[in-house]
C-alpha cells in the first residue's frame, strides 16, 4: 500500500523522484486522488509553508519542494479531473505595471498551488485594464498583486480601481517588499500578506 505520509516527507525533503514514485503506486492501487493530494502533497508543502514562516527553511527549500510537488502533480492530475476534484480556488496574480521582480509572486503562486488554489499566473509589467480582463475571464475568486519597487507601488491602486469599477468582487490581495498592511488598507486591498506561507493562510480565509 501506497505511503502518502512517506509522500509528504518526499515532498519536503524535495526528492521528486520519490514524490513521483509513490504517486504511481498510489493511483495503480486505487488509493484516491484527492487522498493522494490532500494527505500527501498538500500535506508536505504544509509542513514546508510552517517552516518557511518560522524562517527554519529557505527559498531554495521552498523552490525544491515546490519542484517536487510539481512533479507528482503533472501524474495526479488527469486523476483529479476524472475524479471531478474542485480546486480549492481560482487564483489570479500578476506583477503590477512596471514591475518586472517575479521571484517573490512566483514563490506565492507555487505555494498556492501546493495548497490546492488553481493559479493562473499573469508574469510581470501587468497594466489594470489586462488584470481586469483576464479576472472577468478566469472568474476569479482571488486576485495577487505584487510589487517590488516603491515606485509601482500605486499601481496596485490604480489597478483596485479599475477591477472594482469593472463591478470584479473577487478578494484581492497585495504583497512584496515595500507593501504593508497599512498601505494595503489605504488602497482598499482585502488583504496583506508579508510572506509566501501568509500569502496561502489568507487566500483560505478568504475563500473558507
Ligand atoms: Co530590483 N530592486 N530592481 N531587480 N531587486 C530591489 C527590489 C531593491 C530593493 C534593491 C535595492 O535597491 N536595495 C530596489 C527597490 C528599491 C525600492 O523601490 N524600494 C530595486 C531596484 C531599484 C531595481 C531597479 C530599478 C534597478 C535599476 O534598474 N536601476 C530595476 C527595476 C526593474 C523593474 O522592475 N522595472 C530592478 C531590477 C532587478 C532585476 C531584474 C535585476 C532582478 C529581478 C529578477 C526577477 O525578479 N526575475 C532584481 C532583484 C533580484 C532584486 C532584489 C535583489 C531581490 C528581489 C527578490 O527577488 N527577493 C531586491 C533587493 C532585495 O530584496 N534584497 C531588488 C526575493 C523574493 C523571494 O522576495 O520579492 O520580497 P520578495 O517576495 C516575498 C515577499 O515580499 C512576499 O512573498 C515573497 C516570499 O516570501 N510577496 C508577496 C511578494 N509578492 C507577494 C504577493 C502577495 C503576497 C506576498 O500577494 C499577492
Amino acid at each position: 500500500m501506497a505511503d502518502l505520509k512517506a509522500l509528504a516527507e518526499a515532498v519536503i525533503k524535495g526528492d521528486q523522484n520519490t514524490a513521483v514514485e509513490i504517486t504511481k503506486t498510489a493511483i495503480g492501487e486505487g488509493t484516491p486522488a484527492k487522498s493522494i493530494l490532500d494527505e500527501g502533497l498538500i500535506a508536505g508543502m504544509d509542513v514546508i509553508g510552517a517552516r518557511f514562516k518560522k524562517n527554519e527553511v529557505y527559498i531554495p527549500e521552498v523552490l525544491i519542494a515546490a519542484r517536487a510537488m510539481k512533479m507528482a502533480m503533472e501524474i495526479l492530475e488527469p486523476e483529479l479531473a476524472k475524479a471531478g476534484v474542485e480546486p480549492v480556488g481560482r487564483f489570479l496574480i500578476g506583477t503590477v505595471q512596471g514591475d518586472l521582480h517575479d521571484i517573490g509572486k512566483n514563490l506565492v503562486a507555487m505555494m498556492l498551488k501546493g495548497a490546492g488554489f488553481e493559479v493562473i499566473d499573469l508574469g510581470v509589467d501587468i497594466g489594470p485594464d489586462k488584470f481586469v480582463e483576464q479576472a472577468k475571464a478566469a472568474d476569479a475568486q482571488l486576485i495577487g498583486m505584487s510589487a517590488l519597487l516603491t515606485t509601482t507601488m500605486p499601481a496596485m491602486e490604480k489597478t483596485i480601481t479599475a477591477l472594482k469599477k469593472a463591478g470584479i468582487d473577487a478578494k484581492i490581495l497585495v504583497g512584496g517588499a515595500p507593501v504593508t498592511q497599512d498601505y494595503a488598507d489605504r488602497v482598499g486591498a482585502h488583504g496583506y500578506a508579508a510572506d509566501a506561507a501568509s500569502a496561502v493562510d489568507l487566500a483560505k480565509a478568504l475563500v473558507a
